[in-house]
């Protein structure tokens, strides 16, 4: 009977009680179709269409429907993968700048209908819609507006094109959640035979007004994406990254897609921003947006897709992650085990609020309905606030009743009522006295702060700077474990070694002997001989460790010389272009080899790999003795550092030629070694 009197009686007095009425906006407010949109946070992009096949990022446009022939396409495993990593929607290439469309579109020939895919009777958007819907996903079309293939791009008839092809998009396949118009239009193209630059007012010509109109009527609650929104804009560059100062709020009307200083003027928003477009981070889980072979020993690691992460979702972003699918049709295994490993990294550093268990109090409230204890009921839509007119300033303050160890605070604005925090500080207590752990400036949506582990009783928030009162709907507390990665392993010319921890507040231990790592690493070491290196990291608070990784470290490159330097200089993302096909290094002393290494140039858009190679050694770099020849075979699509082995030999000097490259272009080598055991 208690049992039930004590619910009742709380009932009928909170009945008693008047919530006060809510505080007028701060505009500009979010619409609707935002707000739900804000909520999804992550989800996925794939990039998949004619440059697949063509092995390009940006096709010419004078590609035939014939290439594209996937072998074992299948729609639902990308969506199981991303619904795994945690992704709420997928976004499809449907049209890129190359113009073949991945549905059979009633207004070209340029498209799946007429290529070996499903005998010319597949649609594309068809299966990737039916796969999204299964797995609960949400659906977005990328359309290129730029297209190198038709005839009339440039011209008033393109543009009806275009909206009749969107039509169909937004149309035949059910609710579209958002539609995404990049913003790379105009110049050269195939454009139907004519060979030639177009270009295009980007202001103009694209009739924005009406297209978007055209979208609204089709697909009310759909996004529209571009650099200028009108819904959502992007974030300003490729890494994936907001800003520490992130506003939704932008002056919409001075930008529009594709502006060229876009980036660095308008993309981080604007505190007097007069519409609310809130950012959007996009990047690709390799360095392409378009699958290639060769780069699949490039996919993102889980400390970039980390950081990655907390400087979008956790800079008042959405997230947008590509996956490039491959010839096959499929998200290729190393980017599905890399999505995979976020995702449960994601899940780990969120696991637990400290904050719900803490009693909360705060400077001021607005009475019933918004007392501090709202930002930890788990519900977006109660907030704490203040009464009109008290200012931007106000503090909560937590007890967690015992001491509890941290490292990351989350906050949420309740942004229908608009965008308001502009500075605020987080501070423990410690020995009796606040310290300063971590500030932070916007807010918005969902600000993260990652700071060293702290550990204590008590904190305060304190709001210091804002547009009116704060209204904060929810607060984190958490710790996030420890990357416990093997530390990272650099190295320079002349020896000097540096280890770098995954993350905050490890040990890392080493050896050089092949005995297990034991030695406390504190600074660079200078290491001139051939060693044997173990390294792992450990975290001192669990006693848990990495992996340990093992690198055969080679003898100091601290007295080569070479005509140019980048091919020596430890450093495999600068490289050496050869004009004579060769390169000559002088070691400076004799040393006894037993092989040596070549590494590819790594940049995006690589060339002048080797194919066939001769290495040779000399004592006085005049007289040559050729120790080694051969191909090397899968270079192109794997351009990881190649060993060859041969009998031991002293030598002063090294050779290598490059008898053949890939694509006939001068040699280019990011890194030559040798072996000496
Ligand atoms: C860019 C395009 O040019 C890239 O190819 C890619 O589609 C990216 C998402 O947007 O503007």
């Amino acid at each position: 009977m208690k049992k039930l009197l004590a619910p009742l009686l709380l009932v009928l007095f909170s009945q008693c009680k008047e919530k006060a009425a809510p505080p007028a906006p701060v505009y500009p407010i979010p619409h609707e179709r935002q707000v739900a949109w804000q909520e999804l946070e992550f989800y996925g992009f794939v990039h998949f269409n004619m440059n697949t096949f063509s092995d390009r990022e940006w096709g010419f446009g004078d590609e035939k429907p014939e290439q594209f022939n996937p072998t074992a396409l299948d729609a639902r495993q990308w969506a199981r993968i991303a619904k795994e990593a945690g992704m709420k929607g997928l976004i499809i290439t449907a049209k890129h700048h190359d113009g073949f469309v991945l549905w059979p579109s009633a207004y070209t020939e340029h498209s799946v209908k007429n290529s070996p895919w499903r005998d010319g009777k597949g649609d594309l958007i068809q299966e990737f819609v039916d796969a999204c819907r299964e797995y609960g996903l949400k659906v977005g079309i990328y359309y290129s507006p730029w297209d190198r293939n038709h005839p009339d791009y440039g011209k008033p008839e393109y543009i009806s094109y275009m909206r009749n092809q969107l039509t169909e998009l937004l149309t035949n396949y059910g609710e579209i959640f958002e539609v995404w118009f990049d913003g790379a239009n105009g110049g050269t193209g195939w454009y139907g035979g004519a060979n030639e630059e177009r270009k295009v007012d980007k202001l103009t010509y694209y009739d924005w007004e009406n297209t978007h109109a055209l979208v609204r009527e089709l697909q009310p609650n759909a996004m529209l994406f571009s650099d200028a929104g009108p819904d959502v804009r992007w974030v300003g560059n490729e890494h994936g990254f907001a800003y520490e100062t992130t506003w939704s709020n932008l002056m919409r009307d001075s930008v529009y897609a594709g502006m060229p200083e876009y980036s660095e003027k308008w993309a981080s928003g604007q505190e007097n921003g007069t519409h609310w477009v809130p950012a959007e981070s996009d990047v690709s889980i390799r360095p392409g947006w378009y699958y290639h072979a060769y780069e699949d020993h490039k996919v993102k690691t889980l400390p970039q897709l980390m950081e990655i992460f907390y400087k979008s979702i956790g800079r008042n972003s959405s997230l947008l992650i590509n996956f490039p699918v491959d010839t096959r049709g499929l998200i290729h295994e190393n980017d599905e085990e890399a999505i995979l490993k976020m995702a449960a990294k994601i899940k780990e550093d969120f696991q637990t609020n400290l904050a719900i268990e803490a009693a909360i109090s705060s400077s001021a409230d607005r009475g019933y309905g918004y007392e501090a204890s709202r930002v930890i009921d788990g519900d977006y839509e109660t907030y704490w606030t203040l009464s009109d007119g008290t200012g931007p300033k106000a503090n909560l303050e937590l007890d967690f009743g015992k001491e509890v160890s941290f490292n990351r605070l989350l906050l949420q604005e309740y942004t229908p009522l608009g965008q308001r925090v502009k500075a605020f500080t987080l501070e423990a207590e410690i020995n009796g006295s606040w310290e300063k752990i971590a500030s932070g400036t916007t807010v918005g949506y969902k600000r993260i702060l990652r700071f060293p582990d702290v550990s204590t009783q008590k904190i305060r928030i304190a709001f210091e700077d804002g547009k009116d009162i704060p209204l904060i709907s929810e607060l984190g507390i958490y710790y996030a474990p420890k990357l416990l990665l093997p530390p990272l392993i650099e190295r320079e010319k002349s020896g000097k070694l540096t280890l770098l921890s995954p993350d905050e507040g490890l040990e890392i231990r080493y050896s050089l002997d092949g005995s297990e790592p034991s030695e406390l690493y504190t600074n660079p070491l200078e290491i001139q001989e051939a060693s044997t290196l173990k390294v792992i990291s450990i975290d001192p608070k669990t006693g848990e460790n990495s992996d340990m990784l093992q690198k055969e470290l080679e003898i100091a490159k601290a007295k080569w010389k070479t005509e140019d330097e980048k091919a020596i200089d430890e450093n495999p993302s600068s490289y050496a272009t050869l004009s004579s096909s060769k390169i000559q290094v002088n070691l400076g002393e004799a040393v006894t080899l037993t092989g040596f290494t070549y590494f590819p140039m790594q940049a995006r858009y690589p060339s002048g790999h080797f194919t066939e190679f001769a290495f040779r050694i000399s004592q006085d770099g005049k007289n040559w003795t050729e120790v080694a020849s051969g191909e090397f075979a899968n270079v192109v699509n794997s351009p990881i550092e190649q060993e060859i082995r041969f009998d031991a030999i002293p030598a002063k000097w090294i050779e290598l030629e490059a008898i053949k490259t890939a694509d006939g272009n001068p040699a280019t080598l990011a890194e030559i070694g040798v072996l000496t055991r």
